[in-house]
């Protein structure tokens, strides 16, 4: 049997956390990155209706007989096949509820980025509107080292993509909240996560598709 084939862009997005749980697993696999352009659109559309899943779409992730899409079903199924889901029933509860708090705060920033509320609200007032989920944050964190306590579990790997987006986004966002802040720096300095990024095959820009207005694509901020 082949090597499992993760299949997503050519850019971060809600490939990238699935790529850092692989990655830090030391789990061989195809990172598959269609171009986002006219070329990879239409080597996507080649593949998407003939690789056999059951509900079409980026990113995939394909184990032998295994066909998976939806990031989270992903990440969820990966975790729980690597042994990162949690480890008592605390843990796994925790997992649960960061997993989708990080679809949310996912989601707040880049339906800012592609929409009109970039232009209409503003920098300033979307920064003051997630004050609020970052002090939820900061509050869930305490004075553990991960999400669900003191083990990684896949919600970090999603939850710590976020963060770095809000990071790029703003750059002094995280200083505010020191447990989140200091929780950053220990994923960033995990072993692993640093080894891939230092890998030709990491692209750590852009981290939307091309339609956001701050992400998509043009030159990255200096903090990259
Ligand atoms: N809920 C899905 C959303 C997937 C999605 O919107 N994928 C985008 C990229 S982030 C895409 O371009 N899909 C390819 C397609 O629609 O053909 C997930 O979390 O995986």
């Amino acid at each position: 049997m082949g090597k499992p084939i993760l299949g997503y862009w050519d850019l971060r997005g809600r490939g990238e956390p699935i790529r850092y749980l692989l990655h830090y697993k030391g789990v061989d696999f195809e990172d598959k990155r269609y171009p986002a352009d006219a070329v990879g659109f239409e080597e996507w559309q080649r593949d998407k209706f003939s690789l056999g899943f059951d509900f079409p779409n980026l990113p995939y992730y394909i184990d032998g007989d295994i066909k998976l899409t939806q990031s989270i079903a992903i990440v969820r199924y990966l975790g729980n096949k690597l042994g990162l889901d949690g480890k008592t029933d605390e843990q796994k509860r925790r997992v649960l509820v960061a997993e989708q708090q990080s679809v949310d705060f996912r989601d707040k920033l880049r339906s800012f980025v592609i929409g009109s509320e970039y232009e209409k609200t503003g920098k300033e007032a979307f920064l003051k509107s997630v004050q609020p989920m970052f002090q939820l944050w900061e509050k869930f964190l305490g004075d553990r080292k991960f999400l669900a306590g003191d083990d990684v579990t896949y919600v970090d790997f999603l939850v710590f993509e976020n963060l770095d987006y809000y990071r790029l986004f703003h750059e002094t966002i995280l200083d505010d909240y020191p447990s989140v802040k200091a929780y950053f720096g220990r994923m960033e300095n995990l072993p692993e996560l640093q080894e891939y990024k230092k890998s030709p095959v990491r692209r750590p820009w852009p981290i939307f598709g091309p339609m956001a207005k701050f992400g998509g694509g043009g030159d990255p901020p200096k903090h990259l």
